[in-house]
């Protein structure tokens, strides 16, 4: 892996890069023995915020952290990538639904993918968190065709940090004992939080809670609307763990630490015809990765009929995004 590595962050001076620029420059998504190039990309009436996040930085004094560059040119911004985590969008307000974005966000996307696909390392990997994720990760991937599609991605592991939360605290176990929790579709509320074949302590969670019409209830309504929630009491969308869930989402694809032997993460990747799902539809599975950059879908997941009408409500909803921004792709 390369040394120095080359992270290029949209939307850096936003909430998310707040809380995410230190723990990259701190080693914690990339390793402790990997210096870090931090190019960071802002839109003009942002790029003084960004000085001032860039200062910060500098005031860390990380060992770790060898140059940042400060740049509203995309061009300049992904020169070299070796990860490119695309966070910059407009956020959700309060009481606003994700679909209103698609269409204003969905251009920024084409731009990025095109800027990445001709001046980013060969081995980019991409992340993208910008809502609409799944379908942002689409359209970049669309504007990419000298890419290998399965470099893109796009973040559900807030969404899989959540449903680990809620069956933790069910269960008053220890998050170390909940494994193998799926997030299915899109990072939306119709996405499916699998319950089914999430476990506690090697078990099946269904029979550690011992309460169906709570895992079938407030349990996914929670996970599903816990974006919602969290606006609705802070007044702004999730920052703080949607930048972990970032990290994790980063550490385990290509930060070094594969997923351990039994067990698997949520992301949304390209869809390659697993469980009947379009190809190529960026949709969020079970995966297994290597650390090293690559991962795979798992297979064999059993789905109970209740799993996959959630799923296809879900799959039917990025189907329709699609849709929405068919000239962008
Ligand atoms: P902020 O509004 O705080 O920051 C966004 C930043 O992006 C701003 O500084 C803005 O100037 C910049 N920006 C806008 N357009 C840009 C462009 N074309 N190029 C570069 N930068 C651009 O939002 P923040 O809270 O940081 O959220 C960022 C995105 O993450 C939003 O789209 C939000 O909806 C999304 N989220 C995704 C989550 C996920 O799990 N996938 C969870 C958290 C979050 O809601």
């Amino acid at each position: 892996m390369q040394n120095p590595i080359r992270v290029s962050v949209t939307g850096a001076a936003g909430q998310i890069g707040y809380a995410l620029l230190p723990r990259i420059a701190s080693g914690e998504m990339l390793g402790l023995d990997r210096e870090v190039i931090l190019q960071l990309i802002e839109i003009p009436p942002a790029m003084d915020a960004l000085r001032g996040v860039a200062m910060e930085l500098e005031d860390c004094a990380f060992p770790l952290l060898r140059d940042i560059v400060l740049t509203d040119d995309l061009d300049r911004g992904f020169e070299g990538a070796h990860l490119a985590l695309l966070v910059g969008a407009k956020p959700r307000g309060k009481g606003q639904e994700r679909g209103d974005l698609i269409r204003e966000n969905g251009p920024i996307f084409v731009g990025q993918g095109r800027a990445i696909a001709e001046v980013a390392d060969d081995e980019v990997r991409v992340a993208v968190v910008g809502n609409p994720a799944n379908t942002n990760a689409l359209i970049a991937m669309s504007s990419a065709p000298g890419l290998p599609r399965e470099r893109f991605t796009a973040m559900t592991r807030l969404d899989q940090n959540r449903a680990m939360a809620q069956l933790t605290g069910k269960a008053g176990v220890p998050l170390t004992d909940v494994t193998n929790v799926g997030i299915w579709g899109n990072h939306s509320a119709t996405q499916y939080p699998d319950f089914e074949n999430a476990r506690i302590g090697g078990r099946p969670a269904e029979e550690v809670i011992g309460d169906r019409r709570w895992l079938e209830g407030d349990f996914l309504t929670t996970v599903q609307k816990r974006g919602a929630a969290i606006i609705e009491a802070r007044g702004q969308s999730s920052a703080m763990s949607a930048a972990s869930a970032l990290v994790d989402h980063v550490r385990d694809w290509m930060g070094g630490e594969a997923t351990p032997e039994g067990d698997w993460v949520s992301m949304a990747v390209p869809s390659d015809g697993s469980y009947g799902i379009d190809e190529g539809l960026i949709t969020s599975f079970p995966v297994r990765t290597d650390g090293k950059g690559g991962y795979e879908i798992v297979q064999g997941v059993e789905l109970s009929d209740f799993a996959r009408g959630k799923i296809e409500a879900s799959v039917a909803e990025l189907q329709e995004e699609r849709e929405v921004v068919r000239d962008l792709l």
